[in-house]
């Protein structure tokens, strides 16, 4: 087991990544920015070093000066949390040559998997259901026609590159195809530096569910069920809950079978995460894979009494896994609580939390980094906390989460909370009747201050 993980990230994840070292006994290294000085990880990991100023690419993606505090450390490990290094391939290779183990993917499983043409045509090898579309990248305008005449309108084009919406076109008839293609291309080349394209079938109002995987050194892959994404606003996760609503047995064991494929097929090591897209008949399509933590692993550890943070280690430091599949027996959600003004479309808010009562109770959880006095910084992503609860139904869990919500006290900075009060009390969210196209039409004014 390793000695020393330094932990290359901030915020919320650093905390819980501390807090697992703590139980298992290993120390920790926080590092910071000079904007995170007064920040609990540096409070609470066992050492701190400064890695730069407050902007990102000067000290959290920096990886020299990562490395650097990793080796004055000597630490053994590096766990990336979710964003900044955690899927860049360079840095798991920069950790190897280094010899600190990245607890997380390869460069190959990374690279394999952020090119996402590759990762889909890996995938439609090994067996797992895709969208019908072109067989990687489209070359040119003539070729995209002819595919989207074959597979029919509409039809998506989506940026190899690309996740999370950017250099995304739906195209519903070939008149408006030249004119998405050529901004498609544009879009994708200048937010990526890679402008190749590859298309779809167009599924529309599809649900985001996702599988959690895990798969050690020794080729053992296992499920551990899913998690329902779909309610988003412009490509952000704002709630997730396993089990999904939408769920059955059946596409339980028919998902979760495709997402162990999915490991195996690239000898998958750690926890990850295999997205599908489900239509309203029950099919299922992949659409990526996550190489890392995500901020939602939450919600599974709630279900399955899991440690992610604690398996993930394991498998890092070469623990077999049991390779038994896990299913869901409470229900479980999670409410990203952002520095954001709902009633202002959402923008950031940072600044100080002048007071702070976080709730508590049977079923409660909330993992965060702030304190009453805490200052949001200006430079970072603006999650507060996430509040999840956990309960025998779905029904229960809802409640919980509306008396959670209710005791949350943040004053200072506007956040989320109003909305996740109108969204628990709102009827299709309570019958589970939702899909990634829910909060386009949702009643914003049902929000009260
Ligand atoms: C799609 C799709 C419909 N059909 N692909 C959005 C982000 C990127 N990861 C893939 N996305 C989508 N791909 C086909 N063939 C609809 C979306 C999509 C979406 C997916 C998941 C969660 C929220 C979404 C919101 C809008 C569009």
């Amino acid at each position: 087991m390793f000695n020393k993980i330094l932990i290359a990230n901030r915020g919320e994840i650093a905390m819980r990544i501390i807090r697992t070292c703590k139980e298992m006994g290993i120390k920790t290294v926080a590092v910071y920015s000079s904007a995170d000085k007064e920040s609990l990880p540096v409070r609470f990991a066992d050492e701190a070093v400064c890695i730069g100023p407050s902007a990102s690419k000067d000290s959290y993606l920096k990886m020299s000066n990562i490395i650097a505090a990793a080796e004055i450390t000597n630490a053994d490990a590096i766990h990336p949390g979710y964003g900044f290094l955690s899927e860049n391939a360079k840095f798991s290779r920069v950790c190897q040559e280094h010899h600190f183990k990245f607890i997380g993917a390869t460069p190959e499983q990374i690279d394999g998997m952020g090119d996402k043409a590759t990762a889909k045509s890996t995938m439609k090898k090994a067996k797992v259901p895709v969208i019908p579309g072109s067989d990687g990248l489209v070359e040119n305008i003539s070729e995209a026609k002819k595919i989207a005449k074959e597979i029919k309108y509409p039809i998506i084009l989506k940026a190899t590159a690309g996740g999370g919406g950017k250099g995304m076109r739906v195209v519903w008839e070939e008149k408006e195809l030249e004119h998405a293609w050529d901004a498609a291309k544009k879009e994708s080349g200048a937010a990526f530096g890679n402008d190749g394209i590859y298309m779809e079938k167009f599924i529309e109002e599809p649900r985001h569910i996702e599988i959690q995987v895990a798969g050690d050194q020794y080729g053992a892959a296992c499920h551990l069920s899913e998690r329902d994404c779909s309610i988003q606003r412009r490509h952000q996760k704002l709630v997730e809950e396993t089990p999904s609503p939408f769920m059955t047995p059946d596409l339980r064991k028919r998902m979760g079978e495709a997402a162990i494929k999915a490991c195996k097929a690239i000898s998958y090591e750690g926890v990850g995460t295999v997205e599908f897209l489900v239509d309203k008949h029950r099919n299922f399509y992949f659409m990526e894979m996550n190489t890392r933590i995500q901020v939602e692993h939450t919600i599974t550890e709630e279900v399955i009494n899991y440690d992610l943070i604690k398996e993930q280690i394991k498998i890092a430091a070469g623990v077999p896994i049991s390779g038994k599949n896990y299913e869901p027996i409470l229900h479980s959600i999670q409410c990203r609580i952002n520095a954001e003004d709902p009633f202002k479309n959402f923008a950031p808010c940072p600044g100080k939390i002048t007071n702070y009562y976080s709730p508590g109770g049977h079923g409660v959880r909330v993992d965060s980094h702030v304190y009453a006095g805490y200052v949001i910084p200006p430079f970072y992503d603006s999650m507060i906390s996430k509040l999840i609860t956990v309960a025998q139904t779905r029904e229960e869990a809802i409640t919980k989460m509306e008396r959670a919500l209710d005791e949350y006290i943040i004053e200072g900075v506007r956040t989320t909370i109003p909305f996740h009060k109108a969204l628990m009390r709102n009827e299709d969210f309570r019958k589970g009747n939702f899909n990634t196209k829910f909060l386009e039409s949702f009643d914003f004014s049902s929000m009260k201050e």
